[in-house]
Parts: structure tokens; sequence; C-alpha cells
């Protein structure tokens, strides 16, 4: 199988099949969230990543579990992507002391350490120069590792996303910024909101390399991604990705998602990158029945992870006041 993916691509059929793996992760863990939350099973605040989930699987599966990513409150693609295991993401999410934070952080604020996944926010923009203290701490110690931000097209226009691309040019960060242009920051559509015909033209003001690529491509996109990690790892400096994509839903579970133009929807429905990305791997001599077993372990690993966040407690009343502060951590 390996060998016939080869022949027809750029890059090696275990990565291609590995990004699949990753995109349906992030696909089945959004629509099983989606379902949840219709059926009255689940209540939070959720933001559906529809759409984005080859971009995110293509950008991490360039990466070492180690590195490190920060990325929004709306990144919930990027996380499991990244490699946090269901089940602590789940339980996270669901406010459950099982979860990486100990259900402390919740949705908007995912933590994980061990997969790198480091300090969610949601201040738009403010991951930037987070990803900064990251690359440079990498730098400084020599620990090899990479930095990569991930943030939206709105984001591009906050102050803190200039500063850290003149910091990261001028000291040679370890750092990537893969900006996720979905054409719309929450409600407002990128030409209302931002002067640049595409993000990349602002990267030549800090003599930062940039490229911008079809984010939904896995191929595409898994190659930029790649550059940029080699780039950061031997010492050259940060990368900015403009990456193509689109989000398919509305910017919050429910939200109204009318303002969008019908000839976009219908657009990015025809080009819809999940069964894009099957049709590829069928035609690359993939079978359906080792599609179909890929994605019968990820319902298997999904089925667990919700049992388990559901079956969790709730964090004691005594847990209120650990984690918060460094002296409180000490006690
Ligand atoms: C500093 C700040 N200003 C405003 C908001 C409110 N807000 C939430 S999402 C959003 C738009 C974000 O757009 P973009 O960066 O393109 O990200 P997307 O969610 O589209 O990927 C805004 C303005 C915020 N969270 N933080």
């Amino acid at each position: 199988m390996a060998q016939q993916l080869d022949q027809a691509n750029d890059i090696d059929g275990a990565t291609l099949i590995e990004i699949f793996r990753r995109s349906m992760r992030v696909y089945k863990t959004d629509e099983r969230f989606r379902q949840m939350l219709m059926s009255g099973k689940l209540r939070l605040v959720y933001y559906p990543v529809r759409g984005q989930e080859v971009l995110s699987a293509s950008m991490m599966s360039a990466l070492n579990i180690d590195d490190y990513l920060v990325t929004t409150y709306r990144g919930v693609h990027d996380q499991v992507a990244k490699g946090i295991p269901l089940k602590d993401l789940w339980a996270e999410f669901t406010g459950k002391v099982t979860g990486t934070c100990k259900g402390k952080g919740g949705p908007m604020h995912i933590t994980d350490p061990a997969t790198g996944v480091m300090v969610t926010t949601g201040i738009v923009g403010a991951g930037l120069p987070i990803a900064n203290g990251l690359a440079l701490a990498s730098q400084e110690s020599g620990d090899g590792r990479v930095t990569v931000v991930c943030f939206g097209d709105g984001a591009t226009n906050i102050g803190a996303f200039h500063e850290a691309l003149n910091l990261a040019s001028l000291w040679k960060l370890p750092v990537i910024f893969l900006c996720q242009n979905n054409r719309y920051g929450e409600h407002t559509a990128f030409a209302a909101s931002t002067s640049a015909k595409q993000i990349i033209d602002r990267a030549p003001g800090y003599s930062m390399e940039a490229v911008k690529v079809d984010g939904n491509n896995p191929i595409e996109m898994y190659n930029a991604a790649k550059a940029a990690v080699d780039r950061a790892r031997a010492g050259e400096g940060p990368t900015l990705i403009e990456a193509m994509t689109y989000r398919m839903l509305g910017h919050t579970f429910g939200a109204d998602f009318s303002y969008v133009p019908k000839e976009l929807q219908d657009e990015a429905k025809a080009n819809d990158p999940i069964p894009a990305f099957r049709t590829l791997l069928l035609d690359r001599g993939v079978s359906e029945e080792e599609i179909a077993a890929i994605e019968a372990a990820i319902d298997a690993e999904l089925d667990a992870a919700v049992e388990h966040a559901l079956s969790s407690e709730y964090p004691g009343l005594e847990e209120l006041r650990i984690d918060v502060l460094k002296e409180e951590i000490r006690a």
C-alpha cells in the first residue's frame, strides 16, 4: 500500500495515511461533540471546526510529539491532531477531574504539556507572543523543539501579531506562524477587516519567509509544514504559513450562519476536504477496507473517550485553590 502511495506522491504513503488518520480523528471528534450537544446529552460552549481538519492534521504530522503547539479556544482540530489522548481531551471539555487540567480549564483552555499543547487562550492574537516565549526557551536551552502557533485571519490585525513577527524574525526563533485563513473572523469577512490582499503580504515587512497554500490539500499543506519545521529546526528562523481553508459551520455551535453568501457555502461544500481525501487515497490504491478499519479504530477510541468523560467526577471544592498560584501549588 505504502509503495503505491509513494509512486504517486511527493510525500511517502505512510505519512499520507497518518495525516488521514489524524484528519478523521478530528472529524469524528467534532461530529460527536455536535451530535451530543444537539441531543442534549452535553451542555457546553462549542466551536465547530468542520472543514479545517486536514489543515491541522497535515501540520501536526510534520511535528514531533514534544514540539510545542499554541492554539486558540477554537482549536480542537489542532489539539486532537497534535495527539492529545481523546479521553483526556473529552474529560477536560466536560469539566471532569480526569481531564488535562483536572477539569479547571474547560473547552477554551486546553493545555496538555505531555503532548506539547500549551496555553490555549480566548484572547485573539494572544498566542503569538506566547509562542515566541516557548521558542526562545527552546533556542536558549538547545532542546531542538519547534513551536507552532495557530490563529485566524482576524488575528493578523491585532498588534500582538506584528510585534511577534518582528521579534521572531529578529531573533531567528524556531517558530511557525500558521494562519488558518478561513475567510471570516467570527462574522466579519476577510476583505471587510483586512487591508492586505493576503496575509503573506505582511511578511516581507518583517524579513520573514512566507508561503501561501491550500490548507485543505494534505500534500501541499504537509510539504509547506515540513519545510517550515526543517527551517526552524536548522536554526534558520520563523516562517509564516497562510493556509487557505473554510469553516463550514457557525463560529459557535448553533450560531446563525446566514451572513455567509450561499455561493461560498456551496463552493465549500463541493470542495469538502474530507471526502476529497478519501478519494485521493482510493485513487492511490488504498482499499475501502483499509479506510474503514482506520475509521472503526477511531470510533472505538471515541466511544471509550466519551464513556470515560461522562463517568468521571467533577473536581471537588478542595481543588478550587490548587494549581492557581505558584504558592498554592507548593503548599
Ligand atoms: C482581543 C480579542 N478581541 C475580540 C475578541 C472577540 N472575538 C472572538 S473570535 C473573534 C474573531 C476571530 O477571528 P479569526 O482570528 O479569524 O479566527 P477564526 O475563529 O475565524 O479562526 C473575535 C473578534 C476576542 N476573543 N479577543
